[in-house]
């Protein structure tokens, strides 16, 4: 019969937009068109939907310069842009010079997308509607993936060790540091200080990268770090410091269920080393693969990243990043349902050690979600 046509969704309205420009061409280079019809779909800075051209070559960054959707769209390659943005009650794509088709002709989307409207949930909500299925997290775990504070309540629910956490809600904070509330609000973080120790790393609640986050060491720092994480999000949350060795773990859905790769580390990060645009964005850094654990300790990340998957009733896969403690207990930082996604990045590279490699890791992605129903997740 007919080869299913996988539409890839990129680019966005997002500070990431170049980075998953550049993880869309691995995708598309990658992925089997002898099994697949392939349609390359962008979404510009300003939320245009835009069939572009299927050219994984002008996706890459070259000579320092950062691939856009606009740029591969405004070409003169024929790729039309529709005034079409998630806002709109239609989603259409058209092919060059043609009139609009629905989306919903694609058999399965393949979303790479940063953030709002991409990870969050709200892009996924709007593919149930449709019907259409599409590989990774549905609504609910792409929610839970973005929420740190639900995050930390499911993996508790759960059994999962999670670490010290308080949470300022929008209304608590809604007239700033003065007043009774502000008061109130500041003395929560105070007392935490005074239970789980400075420094406090105090983020927006739900971010899509680092951004907005900052380490406090006294109280001299607090309030601007809590305006700062409010210029993202008006829920924040506040961790202690947890000292320990980064170690991360790829699950990834199999035929018969979700298994675990090799589990990696990420070494610390010391004040002088320098990470530039490539090195922080497409998330290489210097992770160690596998990761120099014991047998047990490999065996034990495993089965609590196995848990995590399951915990927030994800799909597809997940990257469950964890801190194990001077104590040897394995501690659940956060998880991520759109990990970075290049060859280079971790989640492939621990799944490449493990014997699955990057173009089995994409196909292994699509079958996922074309065995899904559609409708209920
Ligand atoms: F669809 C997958 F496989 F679930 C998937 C999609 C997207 C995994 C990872 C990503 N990653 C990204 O989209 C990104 C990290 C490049 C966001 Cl900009």
């Amino acid at each position: 019969g007919r080869k299913p046509r996988v539409a890839v969704v990129f680019g966005g309205r997002s500070s990431e937009h170049a980075i998953s420009v550049v993880t869309a061409g691995a995708v598309l280079r990658a992925i089997d068109r002898t099994k697949y019809d392939v349609l390359p779909i962008g979404i510009t800075t300003d939320g245009r939907w835009a069939l572009t051209a299927d050219d994984p070559e002008r996706m890459a960054i070259a000579d320092r310069t950062l691939p856009s959707v606009e740029q591969l769209a405004d070409s003169a390659d024929g790729s039309v842009l529709l005034p079409v943005t998630p806002h709109s009650r239609e989603v259409v794509y058209t092919e060059p010079g043609a009139v609009p088709k629905a989306l919903g002709e694609v058999d399965v989307v393949f979303p790479v997308l940063h953030g709002p409207y991409g990870e969050d949930g709200t892009l996924q909500g709007m593919l149930d509607l449709a019907g259409i299925p599409y590989v990774g997290a549905g609504v609910l775990a792409s929610a839970v993936g973005q929420d740190k504070e639900y995050m930390k309540r499911v993996f508790t629910s759960f059994g999962l060790p999670v670490g010290p956490y308080t949470v300022i809600r929008p209304r608590e904070w809604q007239t700033g540091p003065e007043g009774e509330k502000g008061a109130a609000a500041r003395k929560k973080i105070v007392d935490f200080a005074g239970e789980h120790g400075w420094p406090l790393f105090v983020k927006p609640a739900r971010a899509g990268s680092s951004m907005g986050i900052t380490k406090v060491d006294d109280l001299a720092g607090l309030d601007e770090a809590i305006a700062e994480a409010q210029r993202h999000d008006p829920k924040i949350i506040v961790e202690s410091l947890l000292r320990g060795r980064e170690i991360e773990c790829g699950v990834l859905e199999f035929e018969d269920g979700p298994r675990a790769s090799l589990p990696a580390e990420i070494p610390p990060v010391t004040a002088h080393d320098f990470y530039d645009f490539e090195a922080k964005y497409i998330d290489s850094a210097a992770g160690i693969v596998p990761a120099p654990l014991t047998e047990d300790e490999t065996r034990r990340v495993q089965e609590l990243a196995v848990r995590a998957f399951d915990a927030a009733s994800c799909e597809g896969l997940v990257r469950a990043d964890f801190f194990l403690t001077e104590d040897g207990e394995f501690v659940i930082n956060e998880i991520n349902t759109m990990p970075g996604f290049t060859p280079i990045s971790m989640y492939p590279r621990m799944w490449q050690e493990s014997g699955v490699g990057y173009a089995e890791l994409v196909d292994r992605l699509v079958q996922a979600a074309l065995r899904r129903p559609t409708g209920l997740r």
